[in-house]
């Protein structure tokens, strides 16, 4: 699975934080992204482009 966040997000830090308390962090790809950035990565994961976004193994996107 696959984490976009930035740094500073607060939505993003609390999943953040919740994945390494669940111990989910060696199943969690942490990708730093920027946003408001029409080339960022996370707009082929997420077109609103907001994080916390998470892309699951099998192409769900939440
Ligand atoms: N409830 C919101 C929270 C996510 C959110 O607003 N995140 C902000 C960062 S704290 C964001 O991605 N902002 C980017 C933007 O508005 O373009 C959602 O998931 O839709």
């Amino acid at each position: 699975m696959k984490l976009f966040y930035t740094p500073n997000s607060p939505y993003a830090r609390i999943a953040r934080v919740t994945a390494l308390e669940l111990n989910l962090g060696d199943r969690i790809e942490m990708q730093k992204v920027t946003v408001r950035d029409p080339n960022s990565d996370l707009l082929h994961y997420n077109p609103t482009g907001k994080v916390p976004t998470l892309a699951t193994d099998d192409g769900f996107i939440l």
